[in-house]
């Protein structure tokens, strides 16, 4: 029998706990310690919530929102102010990846993207946009310290590289210090113009 967390309720079911009961060998069962196994499959990547991908292509003009990632490193997603859910928890070496992301036929774009953040002091991050790896040189960049809170919400512009076609991409977050420095609601707000083009002009519009 297995308890565990928060007493009533919780993942152990308490106070019932969970798993089957089994004969304590050569003791009463409530008479002292007992030794438990436990397998845990290191293989898989469990992350909190989010996660959920989508089939199909994403349109790099419309609202991706941040939760939608098909892969990202240790985040977590939450009950946004704005609505939905946000991704958070994100700090120096964190990424979201999002995949099969169509740019049509392309141009450099301003790319929106609605971040808070609650970080204070001097601490600071960069958001940067990859195509296709992580690895990859950033397209494009904005830099975000601390908003008022972290359900304070900005929209963050960052000028792209020309990007046509559908890719995977990536946002990566770089810090010089360890904590927590942003979270991200959507990526890109719409409308994803062209640079200088009106606002809410269409993709390869006029500039
Ligand atoms: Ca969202």
């Amino acid at each position: 029998m297995l308890h565990c967390a928060v007493n009533p309720g919780g993942p152990c079911n308490e106070t019932t706990g969970i798993v089957a009961s089994r004969a304590c060998p050569g003791s009463s069962c409530q008479s002292a310690f007992h030794t438990h196994a436990i397998e845990w499959d290191r293989s898989a990547v469990y992350s909190k919530g989010g996660g959920g991908g989508s089939s199909g292509s994403r349109d790099a003009f419309g609202a991706i929102q941040a939760e939608s990632y098909d892969a990202a490193s240790a985040v977590l997603t939450e009950t946004c102010s704005e609505g939905g859910q946000d991704v958070g928890n994100l700090a120096n070496g964190d990424w979201l990846q999002f995949n099969n992301v169509d740019f049509g036929t392309g141009g450099a774009l301003d790319f929106v993207t609605r971040a808070a953040s609650g970080a204070t002091g001097a601490v600071s991050g960069l958001v940067e946009v990859r195509i296709d790896s992580r690895s990859n040189a950033p397209i494009g960049s904005f830099a975000i310290a601390g908003t008022g809170g972290w359900q304070s919400w900005q929209s963050v512009a960052a000028n792209v590289s020309a990007v046509s076609g559908t890719h995977t991409v990536f946002l990566t977050f770089t810090s010089g210090q360890a904590a927590d420095f942003v979270n991200i609601n959507l990526v890109p707000v719409p409308p994803l113009k062209p640079l200088g083009g009106p606002p809410g002009g269409p993709p390869g519009g006029p500039p």
